[in-house]
């Protein structure tokens, strides 16, 4: 192997043993702090929002992981050329790994709430890696010469240095993973036990499921999840507090203790993302448990002229709310349960919001932490400078889920299912179309109420043949679904979901 190959691996192995240490440094100044995910959260926050949305369209709900990996081979990259460079100039080495610490210290210390402690891990990678390339060149640059007598022995040591470092790398990754882990509220939510609600838990109608439609009840592990969290933040309920404040009379800070102590009703909402394409998965069900958001407004006592409600969570992200739209009656909630569990940790743990008929990002606050009384003029919550619209009413929408796009299906009977939605409005009619034909409407089974989606199906006698099925709802205010095509930015997608599928 040439010399500058050796050098490069040299460059990457030191720049493993940094972020593995990193890594060991960020279990005592939180996940945040750590220069793989600090740089991330940046990235995330800054990337423009074509390729935020191509994350979302290539990676899924993995577009975390990508962006960590991605992260990882461009810093490989970049620890290759700093070990090159060592060949060349100690100095300039030296520079390289002072820019990739300073970055590292840059993007921990301007995240959220950040103390000065955030920038340990990146200072200690930047040392750790100056000494693992001040220790691996010279030994790279032995190995490489030939002629030499000690040539064997030098090749060894070479190897030996590089295991050494990959070996620091994986334990202090893995290791500093599963000690934060092993920090992480799981035992402090293990340990809640919710307050019982206030009146009778919502029972769903026998025959609100329709066959072949998505379960109408998500579980807890199947909803979708969508925020800006690298690594969800941790927050022990004993430390928690609400802080109600802004253009109020009254500002009011509530504790966990204070919480439970409050009326709780449970109710089903159907929970949506801006960013769910027409036929998308990005919405779930579920019955939260919570207490009135108006309530607390109401006792807050906002000002006039405050029209907008800015939500803040723990790691800094805002949505903000109409004000009177949070006051108008419907369920807006602090909740605190979903299907009869404490908030899963990705899912706001301990306390979010919860409001009918707004999608998430302009409404749904996980790891809440301030409600913050504001003027829509005075303040643009996280998205709306990234090209999303400050108003987020969800639109009405219905989706096909049997038969999927390019089932093969025999000649006769086929059930045709779904879901219809139109949070807070209510759906009254959905219509399914084969190929040109009339559109005919389907059975709606029975929801629990405006505030969740409708399962319908439609009995169709298929006949052989390629067939194009198309959905369109209505809601209850007789808004019909637009055939309009649009993309997810700036408000929510528009358009009809449609399926293809052969018979015969
Ligand atoms: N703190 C925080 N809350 C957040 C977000 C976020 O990025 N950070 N994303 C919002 C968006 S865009 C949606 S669609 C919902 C999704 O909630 P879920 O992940 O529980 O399904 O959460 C909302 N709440
Ligand atoms: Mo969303």
């Amino acid at each position: 192997m040439k010399l500058p190959l050796r050098a490069a691996l040299a460059g990457v192995a030191a720049a493993a043993v940094a972020l593995g240490l990193a890594e060991i440094v960020a279990v005592f100044t939180g996940p945040d702090s750590s220069p793989l995910y600090a740089v991330g959260g940046v990235v995330v926050d800054n990337v423009p929002p074509p390729v935020k949305d191509f994350g979302i369209a290539v990676f899924g709900t993995h577009d975390k992981t990508a962006l960590i990996i991605g992260t990882g081979v461009l810093l490989a990259l970049y620890a290759a050329l700093v070990g090159f460079a060592a060949l060349r100039s100690r100095l300039m080495a030296y520079l390289g790994i002072g820019i990739f610490a300073a970055i590292g210290v840059t993007a921990a210390l301007t995240r959220h709430d950040a103390g000065l402690a955030a920038a340990l891990p990146s200072l200690v990678a930047g040392v750790a890696a100056g000494l693992a390339l001040h220790i691996l060149v010279p030994i790279a640059r032995r190995s490489a010469e030939t002629g030499s007598e000690a040539n064997f022995d030098a090749r060894r040591r070479f190897l030996v240095g590089l295991g050494s470092a990959a070996g620091v790398a994986l334990a202090g990754g893995f290791g500093g993973r599963f000690l934060t882990n092993s920090r992480a509220v799981t035992a402090a939510r293990d340990a809640v036990v919710l307050p019982q609600p206030s009146g009778p838990a919502p029972v769903v109608p026998p025959g609100a499921q329709a066959p072949g439609a998505t379960a109408y009840v998500t579980p807890n592990r199947e909803f979708y999840r969508i925020d800006t969290a690298l690594y969800p933040p941790q927050i022990d309920p004993a430390t928690w507090q609400l802080r109600i404040h802004g253009m109020v009379r009254n500002p009011i800070t509530l504790t966990w203790a204070q919480l439970l102590e409050r009326p709780m009703v449970q109710r089903y909402v159907t929970l949506a993302c801006v960013s769910n394409e027409v036929g998308g998965d990005l919405i779930g069900n579920a019955l939260w448990l919570g207490t009135s958001l108006k309530d607390l407004l109401d006792e807050a006592d906002p000002l006039p002229g405050a029209d907008q409600a800015v939500a803040r969570s723990r790691d800094g992200w805002t949505c903000g709310s109409p004000t009177e739209l949070l006051r108008d009656g419907r369920d807006a909630l602090l909740a605190i349960g979903m299907n009869g569990q404490p908030l899963p940790v990705e899912h706001g743990f301990p306390a979010r919001l919860v409001v009918p008929g707004l999608y998430g990002y302009v409404s749904a606050c996980k790891w809440i932490t301030e409600i913050e009384l504001t003027r829509f003029a005075d303040f643009d919550a996280y998205w709306v400078p990234r090209g999303w619209s400050a108003q987020g009413p969800i639109k009405t929408e219905s989706r096909i889920d049997t038969p999927r796009e390019g089932a093969s299906r025999p000649a006769g009977e086929i059930v045709v299912a779904g879901v219809a939605w139109a949070q807070h409005r209510g759906i009254s009619r959905v219509e399914v179309q084969v190929d040109d034909q009339p559109w005919a409407a389907a059975t709606l089974a029975p929801a629990m109420s405006d505030d969740t989606w409708v399962q319908w199906s439609y009995q169709w006698a298929g006949t052989a043949g390629d067939h194009r099925l198309r959905v369109r709802a209505t809601d209850k205010t007789g808004q019909v679904q637009t055939e309009q095509e649009a993309p997810p930015a700036p408000d929510g997608a528009t358009g009809w979901h449609t399926v293809s599928l052969s018979v015969g």
